[in-house]
């Protein structure tokens, strides 16, 4: 059985990671405009700089919660069977043990050079314009996809999402495409289509089995249930 999950902030809310949605239009007491476009970047680039630091120092206090790990046990039963596609920037799932992981909206921990392209692991802050490791120029910028960018790795989704058997949605709100259109894509080509979300959202007319509650709850209770 082929498995695609995407994943958005919700799986990794009980972890303390905030949400985009719950802090209703300000992120971190940011305009999303202000810190997640690159005409942000273009205008305050320190600001968006250190935005994604604080993020990226943020993530030594936070560990991934029994969500992620139930999605890793469910990747040691089903293999290559199993993708988890993630539109979080944050590492839980990896910390988790998920290997088969997409990042379609970057990572925290990358770097993207804005000379070379190179998009090394990053571990310390950007804001005083480190040299790059590839090339030594000082435009590294985080390696997070921003609004009117194109995420990665999108042929690669869309085939897993299209061959799927099951198309589960965790933590998402549906708000950004091309993630938010997945679900339906998935049920056109006959895959069982399931949300696990906290409160059922506005999209659930395009999932065939909905299953409300915190994911540390849910998700752990809905991979048992595959493997018992
Ligand atoms: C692109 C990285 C094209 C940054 C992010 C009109 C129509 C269609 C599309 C568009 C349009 N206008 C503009 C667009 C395109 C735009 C878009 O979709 N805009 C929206 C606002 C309409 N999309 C883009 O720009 C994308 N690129 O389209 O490129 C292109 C083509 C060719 C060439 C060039 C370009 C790129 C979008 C990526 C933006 N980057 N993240 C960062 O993280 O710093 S988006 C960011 O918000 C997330 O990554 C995520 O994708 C998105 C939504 O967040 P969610 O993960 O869903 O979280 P949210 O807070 O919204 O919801 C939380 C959910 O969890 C809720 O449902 C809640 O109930 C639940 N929850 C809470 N607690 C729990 C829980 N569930 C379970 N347990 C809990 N405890």
């Amino acid at each position: 059985m082929r498995i695609v999950v995407l994943t958005g902030a919700g799986i990794s809310a009980e972890s303390g990671v905030p949400t985009f949605r719950d802090a209703d239009g300000l992120w971190e007491g940011h305009r999303v405009d202000d810190v997640a476009t690159p005409e942000g970047f273009a205008r305050d680039p320190d600001r968006v700089q250190r935005f994604y630091d604080e993020r990226r120092r943020a993530l030594h206090a936070v560990e991934p919660n029994a969500a992620h790990r139930a999605l890793a046990r469910l990747e040691g039963a089903l293999g290559e069977d199993l993708l988890v596609v993630t539109q979080n920037v944050d590492d839980l799932h990896e910390r988790a043990g998920s290997m088969n992981l997409v990042h379609m909206h970057g990572e925290l921990r990358r770097a993207l050079c804005g000379a070379c392209g190179a998009r090394p692991t990053w571990e310390g802050d950007l804001v005083q314009r480190p040299s790059c490791p590839a090339c030594g120029h000082r435009e590294l910028r985080p390696d997070v996809v921003w609004f009117g960018e194109l995420p990665y790795e999108l042929d690669r989704i869309e085939g897993a999402v299209v061959a799927c058997d099951v198309f589960v949605a965790i933590g998402t709100s549906g708000a950004v495409y091309p993630a938010a259109g997945y679900a339906a894509l998935a049920g056109a080509f006959g895959a069982h289509t399931v949300e696990l979300n906290l409160a059922p959202t506005l999209a659930d007319v395009a999932f065939d089995e909905v299953r409300a509650g915190p994911a540390s709850v849910v998700v752990p209770r809905w991979v048992e249930g595959l493997l018992a």
